[in-house]
C-alpha cells in the first residue's frame, strides 16, 4: 500500500521554511527572500520518498502580529498544523546561538522569542513535533549540541535534526523520517506535479520575490502583486501585473532612474516564468498606490487566509 499525507513546516520568519520546502520538493514551489514574512500563505509543495508522496505545506512565520494581514498570516501558520501527519519547527540555530552567547542583533533576538512562543503553541495544542536545527552551515557542532538540549528539554519534540536547507546537509535524513510519518493512503497528487498555486498566482509571487531581492531594503513590507490578465496568445502567455505600494513616495523606488529597476524586476521574472511554465512569457509590469492593500482581503482569499476569525 502506498502512503501520502501531510506535513506542516513551521517556524519564526526567516528561518528557511521555504528554502526547506522547495529543497525537499526538489523544485522551487515557495519564494525565497532574505527579508522576514515572505511567505504570506500556506504554500503546498509536494515531495515524493519511495512510496511516500508528502504534501508539505510552508506557512508564514509564527510572529508577534500587529496588522489585519500579519494576524491572519499568524492563524494561518497555526492552522497548518491541525490535520498534519507530521509537524517540522524550523529553527534558525545561528540566531538562537548568537542570542546565548553574546546577546544577538535585534532580529535574532525576535527570532528567540518567536521560537519560544512557538513552544509554548505546541505545548498548549498538545502536538509533537520534529525539532530541525537549520542553518548549520558554518556553525560548531559542540554549539549545536548544547542548542538541541536546551530545546529538546521543553518535551514538545520527539526526535531532533540538524540540517542546512541551503546545502541539503541533513535533508535527506529528515526527509525519510517524515515519510515514515505518513499514513497509508492512495496518492493525492499525480506523480509528476510538484505544486498547487494557481499559475497566475504563482506568477504573482515569482515577481514578488524579484522585486524584494531588488528594493529590499528601500522598502519595508510594504508591497504586493496582483495578476490581472494571464492569457495563452499565439506567441506565448501573457501576463499583466500591477505591483501595489502604500505610499506615492515608493514608487519611485521601484521605478529607478530611467525605469532600470522596474526593468530588472520585469526581466528577471520573466525569465524564470518562462522556465517554470515552459513557454514564451510576455510580462507587462505597472506600479500603482493603494494605502489599504494589506487590509485587503483579494489577494488571499482564494487560499482561504481568514481576516475576521
Ligand atoms: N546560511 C543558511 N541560510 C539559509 C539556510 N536556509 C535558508 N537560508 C536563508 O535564510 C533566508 C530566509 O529563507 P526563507 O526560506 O525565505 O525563510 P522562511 O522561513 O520561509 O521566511 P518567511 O517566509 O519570511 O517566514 C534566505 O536568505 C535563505 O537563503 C541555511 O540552511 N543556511
Ligand atoms: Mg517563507
Amino acid at each position: 500500500m502506498s502512503r501520502a499525507g501531510f506535513c506542516a513546516i513551521i517556524g519564526a520568519p526567516n528561518a528557511g521554511k521555504s528554502t526547506l520546502t522547495n529543497r525537499l520538493v526538489g523544485a522551487k514551489v515557495s519564494i525565497v527572500t532574505q527579508k522576514v514574512q515572505t511567505t504570506r500563505f500556506p504554500v503546498r509543495g509536494v515531495a515524493i520518498a519511495g512510496d511516500a508522496q508528502i504534501v508539505l505545506v510552508d506557512t508564514p512565520g509564527i510572529f508577534q502580529p500587529r496588522r489585519r494581514l500579519d494576524r491572519a498570516m499568524v492563524r494561518a501558520a497555526w492552522g497548518g498544523i491541525e490535520d498534519a501527519d507530521a509537524i517540522v519547527h524550523l529553527v534558525d540555530s545561528a540566531a538562537e546561538i548568537a542570542v546565548a552567547e553574546k546577546g544577538g542583533s535585534a532580529a535574532d533576538r525576535k527570532a528567540a522569542i518567536d521560537v519560544e512562543s512557538i513552544v509554548e503553541g505546541l505545548k498548549a495544542a498538545g502536538k509533537q513535533a520534529i525539532l530541525a536545527l537549520n542553518k548549520i552551515d558554518g556553525l560548531k557542532r559542540e554549539k549545536l549540541l548544547g542548542l538541541s538540549q536546551r530545546l529538546f528539554e521543553t518535551g514538545v519534540y520527539s526526535e531532533v535534526f540538524m540540517i542546512s536547507a541551503k546545502d541539503g546537509s541533513g535533508v535527506g535524513d529528515l526527509k525519510a523520517r517524515i515519510a515514515q510519518l505518513m499514513p497509508e493512503n492512495p496518492w493525492f497528487y499525480p506523480e509528476d506535479q510538484t505544486a498547487d498555486l494557481p499559475a497566475r498566482l504563482l506568477a504573482a509571487e515569482i515577481t514578488r520575490e524579484k522585486l524584494y531581492l531588488r528594493v529590499h531594503e528601500e522598502l519595508p513590507y510594504a508591497a504586493a502583486v496582483e495578476t490581472t490578465k494571464f492569457e495563452e496568445q499565439k506567441n506565448g502567455l501573457r501576463i499583466e501585473q500591477t505591483i501595489f505600494v502604500e505610499r506615492e513616495s515608493q514608487r519611485p523606488i521601484i521605478l529607478g532612474k530611467g525605469g532600470q529597476t522596474l526593468k530588472w524586476i520585469g526581466q528577471k521574472a520573466r525569465e524564470e516564468l518562462t522556465e517554470l511554465l515552459g513557454q514564451p512569457v510576455h510580462l507587462f509590469l505597472h506600479v500603482a498606490v493603494d494605502e489599504k492593500w494589506a487590509d485587503k482581503r483579494e489577494f488571499y482569499g482564494p487560499l482561504g487566509l481568514d481576516y475576521d476569525a
